[in-house]
């Protein structure tokens, strides 16, 4: 089933992957083992058919919004357990970049373990992240990019932050496809996860 579902959303069949997800986790399949052996694969082949010219935006579109409804489903199944809050942690995709669904799923599985988090959507600014520090006082900031155009705009978030003196009142996580290490260390950034599991486990060990 869990091969079915990875081809419907590859397929872009919302009503198909809503009814298997659901099966799924009727069956008492576990919400992380539905992500990880069937809907991330599956966004794994969407983006290679999206590199190879196989597949256009519109595909992609659907894909990546039946993915989000899914993804909607899983979330009640992944917040159990833990009360008390590990911290806050404010979240965004940068400017110029509308592409959600890593930095959701990151915003979702912190939120699993614990954490208050604040998400701030996509397309913000520097002075975007900058009011909801001020705002929110979070122990972690975490940026997402996808793409290779929006990746400097972290750096200017960092710039904004020690400009207003607030650079070390808070650790930075940064994450996306084209996010590595190597860059996470010319920012200054704290930390660098290359999937929400790894996230998860950095946020915790930057708090801990
Ligand atoms: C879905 C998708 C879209 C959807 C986005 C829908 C949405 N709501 O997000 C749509 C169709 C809108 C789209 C548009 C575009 N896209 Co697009 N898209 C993708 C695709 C296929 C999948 C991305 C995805 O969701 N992956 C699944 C998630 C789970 O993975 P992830 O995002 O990497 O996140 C994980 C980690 O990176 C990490 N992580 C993510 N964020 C964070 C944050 C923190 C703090 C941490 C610690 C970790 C972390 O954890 C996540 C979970 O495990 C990728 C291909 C790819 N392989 O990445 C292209 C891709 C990113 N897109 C690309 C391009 C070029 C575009 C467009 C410019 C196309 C166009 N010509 O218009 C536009 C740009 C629009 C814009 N201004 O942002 C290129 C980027 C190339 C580059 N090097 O810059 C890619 C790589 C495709 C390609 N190979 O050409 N896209």
């Amino acid at each position: 089933m869990k091969d079915q579902l990875k081809q419907a959303l590859i397929a872009g069949d919302a009503g198909t992957v809503n009814a298997l997800t659901e099966a799924l986790l009727a069956q008492d399949v576990p919400a992380r083992e539905i992500l990880d052996e069937a809907l991330l694969p599956g966004m794994e082949v969407v983006g290679e058919r999206m590199r190879s010219g196989e597949c256009f935006i519109p595909e992609v579109l659907l894909s990546a919004r039946t993915m989000q409804g899914a993804l909607d489903l899983l979330r009640p199944h992944m917040l159990e357990g833990e009360s008390t809050s590990a911290g806050t942690v404010v979240i965004g995709t940068v400017e110029g970049d509308l592409h959600d669904i890593g930095k959701n799923l990151v915003a979702m599985l912190l939120q699993g373990a614990g954490f208050t988090v604040v998400n701030l959507g996509t397309g913000v600014t520097a002075a975007q992240f900058l009011a909801a520090v001020q705002q929110h006082k979070p122990q972690i900031l975490g940026m997402s990019a996808l793409l290779t155009t929006t990746l400097p705009h972290m750096g200017e978030t960092i710039a904004a932050l020690k400009e207003a003196g607030l650079r070390d009142s808070l650790r930075v996580m940064v994450g996306g496809a084209p996010v590595t290490q190597a860059w996470a260390d010319e920012l200054g950034a704290d930390g660098y996860g290359a999937n929400a599991g790894m996230a998860v486990e950095r946020a915790k060990r930057l708090v801990g």
